[in-house]
């Protein structure tokens, strides 16, 4: 890698990954688009450090003037919370991005698409992208369904955003050969809730049982697709499931009604549910992340030492 490369793994991201050390990938829409500030970067500072007390190093990912950065300094993930008018970039924008040097923060296809390319193999989100709802009109499916389909990484989500079809959206996971295991959870989890309802097919009980899951996708070979582990918001820390679907709905509606598309539809969901629900949706989204963060960490500890 030479100092003009357009991706560049921060010292310490190199230093671990050559020493074979755990590292857990960390994307930045979720802090730039998906959280309020100033809240957001306290939790991007907070995850950093949940990871490093699990005995990993966190590799922030984001795209600064045209660099795909890996694991960021504290300036530049104050500018990732803070900067006016930043990008969301998915994989298909990162080529653009780098070529007029312009930044913006990466969603979980761009992040993994870049983790993988860096060589970091476990990372955790919130809730992953899908299908959206009304999608047999509009076409809308997040890309992150497309990059999980091609990119051998291990992502730990609370599902699905439950803004969207969410059996949809297992369906394209099944379709796509995507591997979905629930940990602890024999039902999908429902994103600000702790399930979905809606039954998923393998139940893994440790980040052991996930590590030698890893260790078969990578013996087996062939389409180089994703692992993504379902890990639900524990009940005493989901959002109140009337509420949430009573704001949701109303979410929706105010959607449809003034044409919110594309891009702009899954962060203006998630704040009308944050200001609908007075911040509760918030609450709920945080111990997702948190607890995913916790969990990527151990994966990665159980990965590296296996
Ligand atoms: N998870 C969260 N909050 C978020 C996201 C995920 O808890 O804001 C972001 C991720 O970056 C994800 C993106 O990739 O939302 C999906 O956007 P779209 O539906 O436009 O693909
Ligand atoms: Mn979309």
């Amino acid at each position: 890698m030479t100092h003009h490369s357009i991706l560049q793994p921060s010292d310490e991201v190199a230093a671990a990954l050559a020493a074979g050390e755990p590292v857990v990938a960390l994307e930045s829409t979720i802090i730039s688009h998906g959280l309020p500030r100033p809240r957001n970067l306290e939790v991007a500072r907070e995850l950093e450090g949940v990871v490093r007390a699990a005995g990993a190093v966190p590799a922030t990912i984001a795209v600064l003037d045209g660099v795909a950065k890996v694991g960021l300094t504290e300036t530049e993930l104050e500018r990732i919370a803070m900067e006016d008018g930043l990008r969301k970039l998915g994989q298909r924008d990162l080529p653009v991005a780098a070529a007029l040097k312009a930044s913006g923060a990466t969603t979980v296809s761009a992040t993994s698409f870049l983790a993988a390319r860096a060589g970091v193999r476990v990372f955790a989100t919130g809730g992953l992208g899908g299908v959206h709802r009304g999608w047999t009109v509009d076409q809308d499916e997040s890309a992150d369904l497309d990059t999980l389909a091609s990119t051998r990484l291990t992502i730990v989500c609370a599902g699905v955003k439950s803004i969207l079809d969410v059996p949809a959206t297992l369906q394209r996971l099944e379709t796509r050969e995507v591997t979905v295991a629930g940990y602890r959870t024999d039902t999908f989890p429902g994103f600000y809730l702790n399930s979905s309802g809606l039954p998923i097919d393998w139940r893994v009980e440790t980040p052991e049982e996930i590590a030698a899951i890893m260790r078969g996708q990578d013996a087996l070979g062939g389409p180089e697709t994703a692992l993504v582990v379902a890990n639900p918001v524990p009940v005493d820390q989901q959002l109140d499931p009337a509420l949430h679907d009573r704001v949701l709905a109303e979410a929706l509606a105010a959607a449809d009604r003034d044409g919110v598309k594309g891009q702009a539809i899954t962060p203006f969901l998630l704040g009308y549910l944050v200001n609908g629900t007075g911040g509760a949706s918030l609450e709920a989204n945080l111990a997702a992340v948190r607890g995913n963060t916790a969990l990527a960490a151990r994966i990665a500890v159980a990965w590296a030492t296996s």
